[in-house]
């Protein structure tokens, strides 16, 4: 068995989880936050048979789009103020960043 744990945009979240669960796939949603941009999003696990996990990849591929996202991070190089000044920053969010993981043991007890 493996452990696929997937972050996700916010916006791709419902429609992954409706087509994992359609397709007989065990999902558990965490609310997360990115580390970099500081805004929300969402991480699943999902435990899989080891024969179905291209065909779960192969949904959150499908499934999740990527974005260009701008976030104000502040400037590493401090302004004439001496003071640190925001400034915005654009980058591409997703579609998913993917793990996956050896399961040792899986138990419903
Ligand atoms: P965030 O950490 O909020 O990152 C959002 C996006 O910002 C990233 O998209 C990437 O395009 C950019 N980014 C991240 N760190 C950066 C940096 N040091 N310099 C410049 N740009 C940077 P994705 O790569 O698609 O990641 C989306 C979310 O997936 C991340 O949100 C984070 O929550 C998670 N993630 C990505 N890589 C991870 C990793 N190695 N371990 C754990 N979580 C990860």
């Amino acid at each position: 068995m493996k452990l696929i744990i997937t972050v996700v945009q916010d916006e791709d979240a419902q429609k992954l989880i409706s087509t994992l669960m359609n397709e007989g796939f065990g999902v558990t949603k965490l609310a997360t936050t990115g580390g970099f941009l500081r805004a929300g999003n969402t991480t699943l696990l999902i435990g899989v048979d080891e024969e179905k996990l291209d065909d779960a990849i192969g949904i959150i591929e499908k499934v999740c789009k990527s974005r260009r996202q701008v976030a104000t991070s502040p400037s590493p190089v401090a302004g004439a103020a001496g003071m640190y000044v925001p400034y915005p920053v654009e980058v591409t969010v997703g579609g998913a960043t993917v793990f996956v993981l050896d399961v040792e043991k899986f138990l419903k007890l």
